[in-house]
């Protein structure tokens, strides 16, 4: 392989470091944010507190090794950055692995809001995991075929792509019904609109993830350098990360501690 047409100028490196730092820390962060408000809402809601910081720890470990694995495969040379003779190759595969615990507990943690409960709540659970865990695992696959890598398969990465695009579709639908249901049981509460706010939220973000999976697409149609479309992917999924688990959780939790204030619950 040519490492020199892998190569980045010095200020991508460092965009690229920082986007990826900042990422980790954010999550960090917001672990504390989550574990020190969550006695601020009632027992029922504080699953959804829980399942946040699940998702925060995972995310930020992850996004440290996503971090290192960008350093440990680039060498300066002088002019530019390289990829180091012998290192491992960036990868994105870190992320696929955090979002296959995150994606499950992130839709989950909604229906403790939303209060769903009993059988409809169980009944979720084994939709929203199934639908998460195939739509990752399928796009986790495609993402060995990207366009840039040592063995891209154009056609293979836009057949898993499309696969895990179905369950994407599934996991829309699933997501919509449960913010209708949970509007209606807040019918008369002054959370209500916040909590609508979510599914725009949510689309927003999530669509974001495939997007940035389609980025190198730009690569192979001689539409942007090699440089450009790294920036942009992991500058994407950063943004997606913070949107759809921190702003989201952030959400659900200013939700739940307003819903808890109605009932009456004083924090002790
Ligand atoms: C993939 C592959 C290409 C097609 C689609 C994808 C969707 C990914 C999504 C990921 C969401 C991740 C979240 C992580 C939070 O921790 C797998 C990129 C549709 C929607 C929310």
């Amino acid at each position: 392989m040519d490492a020199q047409a892998f190569s980045l100028s010095v200020e991508a490196y460092e965009v690229v470091n920082h986007v990826l730092t900042l990422g980790y820390a954010a999550m960090a962060a917001s672990l504390l944010y989550f574990i020190l408000t969550k006695n601020g809402n009632m027992p029922k809601y504080r699953m959804s507190s829980v399942l946040s910081v699940v998702v925060m720890v995972s995310a930020a470990i992850l996004l440290f090794s996503q971090q290192v694995s960008w350093t440990n495969a680039y060498a300066f040379d002088g002019n530019r950055y390289v990829l180091r003779d012998g290192a491992d190759l960036f990868t994105n595969g870190y992320r696929y692995l955090n979002w296959l615990i995150d994606v499950p507990m992130l839709l989950i943690q909604i229906l403790f809001v939303a209060g769903i409960v009993g059988k409809a709540r169980g009944s979720y659970v084994f939709k929203f995991s199934t639908a998460g865990v195939l739509m990752i695992v399928t796009g986790y696959i495609g993402q060995f075929y990207e366009p840039g890598r040592l063995n891209e398969n154009m056609t293979a990465w836009l057949v898993w792509g499309f696969i895990s695009t179905v369950f994407f579709v599934w996991v829309l639908i699933l997501i919509t019904q449960v913010i209708g249901e949970g509007k209606r049981n807040m019918r008369g509460s002054g959370a209500q609109k916040l909590f609508g706010a979510i599914l725009p939220l949510f689309f927003v973000s999530w669509f974001l993830y495939p997007g940035a999976y389609l980025i190198p697409w730009l690569l192979s149609a001689g539409i942007a350098e090699y440089e450009f479309a790294i920036v942009a992917q992991q500058m994407t999924y950063t943004i997606a990360d913070v949107a759809s688990k921190v702003i989201y959780g952030v959400m659900l939790n200013i939700v739940s501690t307003r819903l808890s204030e109605e009932q009456g619950f004083q924090e002790a």
